[in-house]
């Protein structure tokens, strides 16, 4: 293929080849003819198994190494010159030691295999919004995954022209140790390199690499915001259209939120909810002085464990054509994908995500072991197969913002909903979110952490300077979205959910819209606005908490509550966690609030 007149591209497909070695160099037109030739090939060396064609048509298993199942956040460096610039939430590296030692692990590691090129777009390309990135790999695995996560090949060469600039990335798998692990990340020089992992968080480079953690250093500096956030739309009876962008930490449920059916009687009535992104909005001021938001992805890089029919049938269906499972189990009796949750039988011939024959009758729900699919298995499907993406997913300006919602895994004090008193207040309340550590990133699950605006692995520099911008993003909108907080994850003494949370979120989002129309009120207390229990409609909700205990308005009350000693305690370990963890840099206006609420609980 004729590649590019791009003298830095060719020279930095030059630089990595003679560093790497590898036997031969792919450029990634993105055809369809040169796709289906490398699943073929994939297929051959057993990188992908194809599954049932006539169920599944065009879709894969992929099963990772079994060390290598989720991102690695202690592996993961930001590089700038000076190490106050990554601030405290991030790991850092000097760019010259990390050059060295990533140059030291991956010289000669393509030797005898290809180095794919993949130039990629992050939004649509050619639109405002539209960054592009290339990102040199020697896995298949990478390259079909990018060609359903992002737009990719000959357009974005085109787009990147003779002289246009892009985001350097490297990826190389050497051998999968995950002791010369290294997820690293140059801002300063819009460069990734990303080493010994085969993860897509870790390796599929426009996503959290570029998408996040480069975006967010390029938005601090170009005055726009890249954020760890779903984008939907809800269309109102009357043919109105709001849009929501939401953030929570990972595996808190944003595709399901995303591509939320209404209860029945708001489907009657004409609410309909359309999905624009599920894990990341870019988000710039408009000329109307609103916030426009898009999603730079063009893919769903979903959690398969939980998704089923009922949970969410439009992330299923999205499933069912042109998908790459990774780590999920096989059903071999029809050659489908199997995860728990899935259906309520269990396959009686299954082969685990690490390739072993799976033993239902072992399977025991508490014990992860025992699964067949790993807790962080997932599933990349392209956002056209989603029955509810909106008519905006692929517009050139995006959407404008109606509201904000923060929402984190809490399973006491944060009640389901409440709204922040202004725009500083609203990022004072994502600067003080914490949530219960989950499956996707490495480590132990369940432990409280703090976690700003859900972005507190994805932050590229400081997140201090990081908070302070998004005070500046408030003083440059004239309409700015209100700011709400959630908790769908609140347990009785028993640890049962108490709020039935998936489709019946939608109660909730009424009431924040009406909020944002001004058609409803609210109590104020010391933490923003609550509902009164009365303005959440409960109509045709039938949701059993624990058995014999069925969900009712006394138990949104308790859900609602505000506890004042409960929010002093909060307020005090939110100052330890300001003052101890992030620092001087942060803005004076948090400050404020926190002191606000602090006195507000005291009274
Ligand atoms: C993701 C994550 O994969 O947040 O989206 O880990
Ligand atoms: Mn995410």
């Amino acid at each position: 293929m004729a590649n590019t007149k791009n003298k830095k591209l060719q020279d930095y497909v030059n630089e990595c080849a003679a560093l790497t070695q590898p036997d031969n160099i792919v450029w990634i037109d993105g055809s369809e003819k040169q796709i289906s030739m490398l699943k073929a090939m994939a297929v051959k060396s057993g990188e992908i198994i194809p599954l049932n064609q006539t169920k599944y048509p065009d879709c894969y298993l992929h099963r990772s190494d079994p060390g290598d199942v989720a991102r690695v956040e202690e592996k993961t460096f930001i590089c700038t010159k000076k190490e106050e610039d990554a601030g405290p939430t991030n790991n850092w590296m000097d760019p010259k030691e990390a050059y060295e030692l990533a140059n030291e692990i991956v010289r000669g590691s393509m030797k005898g295999r290809t180095m794919y090129v993949i130039p990629y777009s992050m939004a649509k390309v050619g639109s405002p919004f539209a960054k592009y990135g290339v990102e040199l790999t020697d896995s298949i695995y990478v390259v079909l995954n990018m060609n359903i996560m992002t737009r990719i090949g000959r357009p974005v060469l085109d787009a990147i022209g003779a002289t246009g600039d892009f985001v350097k990335g490297l990826h190389c798998k050497c051998d999968i140790n995950a002791d010369k692990r290294y997820i690293l990340h140059f801002p300063e020089d819009n460069a990734i390199i990303s080493i010994n992992s085969a993860y897509g968080g870790n390796v599929l480079l426009g996503k959290k690499c570029f998408a996040l953690r480069i975006a967010s250093y390029l938005g601090k500096s170009e005055g726009w915001m890249a954020e760890h956030m779903l984008i939907l739309g809800v269309t109102f009876p009357d043919g109105q259209k709001k849009y929501i962008a939401a953030a929570f930490p990972s595996a808190c449920g944003k595709t399901n939120l995303a591509m939320l059916i209404p209860p029945k009687h708001y489907e009657s009535k004409g609410y309909k909810i359309e999905c624009v992104g599920d894990d990341i909005a870019w988000i710039r001021v408009g000329d109307d002085g609103r916030l426009w938001a898009v999603n730079p992805e063009n893919g769903f890089f979903g959690i398969a464990p939980g998704t089923n029919e009922k949970s969410n049938p439009n992330a299923l269906a999205s499933t069912t054509k042109g998908t790459i499972f990774t780590n999920v189990g096989l059903n071999t009796d029809d050659m489908t994908p199997w995860w728990e949750g899935l259906t309520k039988e269990l396959p009686a011939h299954c082969i685990d995500w690490m390739g072993r024959p799976w033993n239902a009758a072992k399977f025991d729900k508490k014990d992860k072991s025992t699964c067949a699919a790993h807790p962080n298995s997932r599933f990349t499907a392209p956002a056209k197969n989603c029955p509810c993406i909106s008519p905006a997913f692929d517009s050139d300006q995006g959407v404008p913002l109606d509201a904000i919602i923060f929402g984190g895994r809490r399973a006491t004090t944060t009640p389901l909903v409440y709204q922040s008193r202004n725009w500083d207040h609203g990022v004072f309340v994502g600067s003080a979110m914490s949530s219960e550590t989950t499956a996707a990133a490495a480590g132990a699950t369940g432990v409280l952490r703090h976690d700003p605006m859900a972005m507190k692995p994805f932050i590229g520099y400081h997140v201090g300077d990081y908070l302070a911008h998004w005070i500046d993003m408030g003083k440059k909108v004239k309409n700015p979205p209100k700011i709400f907080n959630v908790n769908w994850f609140r347990q009785d003494d028993e640890g049962n959910f108490i709020w039935p949370g998936f489709g019946d979120n939608m109660r909730v989002i009424e009431w924040i819209l009406k909020r944002c129309e001004g058609t409803v009120e609210a109590e104020e207390t010391v933490i923003g606005y609550v509902p009164k229990a009365s303005d959440i409609d409960l109509e045709g909700l039938d949701y059993e908490i624990s058995k014999g205990h069925k969900f009712t308005e006394k138990d949104l009350g308790t859900i609602l509550e505000v506890n004042k000693e409960r929010w002093l305690g909060e307020a005090n370990e939110l100052e330890g966690y300001y003052t101890k963890e992030i620092g001087s840099r942060i803005p004076k206006e948090l400050w404020d609030c926190l002191k606000t609420l602090k006195d507000g609980c005291e009274k």
